[in-house]
């Protein structure tokens, strides 16, 4: 059966019991089947991965994990999850996984429970240089309850590393600080990260390494990035952003004494029952991660990307770092138009059907809720088709759009064409 009618019969039975429901479920659908989905953590999963998240596996509570459950019934529970685990190890070529965090925070969170105490010492990156909330952001609980110390980017302009890690100086606020816990891996940062070095500074001040895969998953588990082993002691990700999963975290390690230990933290430390209809759909998802197609599919990402960040160069825009070496981009809108903010941008596409996030950029000078940049990514777009020739194609329509001073004449131009554009590339 096709998607299209797995879906239509799926929102059927929704509006024969409740039509308010079905009516918001359709504005979604064709919300996502009309506009262009550039944010960079957003994907469209596959329709056997979309239907393997709405089955019988919600309704069953699995507390514990495979041949440990506290409830009886568990026994294709315990297939379904040992699967998803062996091929996520199969996928990271690591020796033990853990399929259950909910999230990506979630999975972040298990893990200070799991190797620090209140208020012990961890190094992550600057949040406004590309880190993530739950890397010590103050009203986290990871700012929290814990002691957050951060390195920043290259701040030099002139250096030919303005803009990626300063590896340097993380070294330097490692030794002076003595973190138990380094953290990389990043929410918002285009380029390669150099895990060997972080592991020299891990080894160095006798911290432990843990590398936050959630936006580069797919393209780690497809080799267009490094993999974080065997430098990293520990790993977590998301499934949903680049690895086009379901919505969910999941933690990896090659120790089994760590691997204890987040298993211990996650269950009974933080979650409850595991989302099992979720890590139905998370095995489905890796299943389709293991094959071919899925590293083809990850170099056009990559080369999407690419094509992108210079056809906004090309209309004047300030790509951070000079480029990107994975799925996303920073766009310094500054360099277009100095008047121009991130929030007004983020609000002109929309209304365009252009869907994206405003940003900070490295030192932005604008608070977080303005900012002077776009995050642009391409999975989603790749997704549905597109190839390198579109993204010229996209890249001026976001430039019609940012152009326009939010005119509606103007804007509802570019939306008519973006409808156009989207109905050559259908979602599957
Ligand atoms: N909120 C995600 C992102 O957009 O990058 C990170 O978890």
């Amino acid at each position: 059966m096709a998607n299209d009618a797995i879906a239509d019969s799926v929102y059927d039975l929704i509006a024969g019991q409740d039509p308010d429901a079905a009516a918001i479920l359709a504005a979604e659908r064709e919300r996502q089947a009309t506009t262009l989905e550039l944010i960079a953590s957003e994907n469209h999963v596959s329709p056997a991965v979309m239907h393997a998240a709405g089955t019988c596996f919600t309704n069953k509570y699995a507390e514990g994990y495979p041949g440990r459950r506290y409830y009886g019934g568990c026994v294709h529970h315990d297939e379904i999850e040992l699967l998803a685990q062996q091929r996520a190890c199969d996928l990271f070529k690591c020796q033990f996984a853990n399929v259950q965090p909910h999230s990506g925070a979630q999975a972040n969170a298990a893990l200070f429970l799991a190797l620090l105490e209140p208020g012990d010492t961890f190094a992550s990156l600057v949040l406004a240089d590309g880190g993530h909330l739950s890397h010590g952001l103050k009203v986290n609980l990871s700012g929290k309850w814990f002691n957050p110390v951060h390195y920043p980017l290259v701040r030099d302009e002139s250096s030919p590393k303005f803009e990626t890690i300063d590896y340097d100086e993380a070294e330097r606020v490692c030794v002076e600080h003595k973190p138990k816990l380094i953290m990389c891996g990043y929410s918002a940062y285009p380029r390669v990260i150099d895990f060997a070095r972080m592991r020299a500074i891990a080894d160095k001040v006798g911290a432990l390494l843990h590398a936050d895969i959630a936006h580069i998953a797919g393209l780690v588990a497809s080799g267009m990035h490094p993999s974080p082993f065997p430098h990293c002691h520990v790993v977590t990700t998301t499934t949903h952003k680049t690895l086009r999963g379901p919505r969910g975290g999941m933690f990896l390690t090659n120790d089994g004494e760590l691997a204890k230990k987040y298993d211990r933290a996650l269950f009974p430390g933080m979650q409850g029952g595991p989302l099992m209809h979720i890590v139905f759909a998370k095995a489905v998802a890796f299943g389709e991660a293991l094959k071919p197609e899925f590293k083809a599919y990850q170099e056009r990402v990559v080369a999407n990307a690419r094509a992108l960040a210079e056809a906004m160069t090309k209309r004047s825009y300030r790509i951070t770092s000079g480029g990107t070496d994975n799925h996303l981009m920073l766009v310094d809108l500054r360099a277009r138009d100095a008047e121009l903010t991130g929030a007004d941008a983020e609000q002109w596409l929309e209304r365009a059907g252009i869907i994206t996030n405003k940003n900070g950029i490295p030192n932005d000078p604008r608070p977080p809720r303005v900012t002077s940049g776009l995050r642009l990514g391409t999975p989603a777009l790749t997704t549905r088709g597109f190839g390198t020739k579109e993204m010229d194609e996209v890249a001026g329509l976001i430039d019609r759009a940012l152009g326009s001073g939010g005119d509606d004449g103007v804007l509802a131009g570019v939306r008519a064409d973006v409808r156009a554009l989207c109905e050559r590339f259908p979602l599957s």
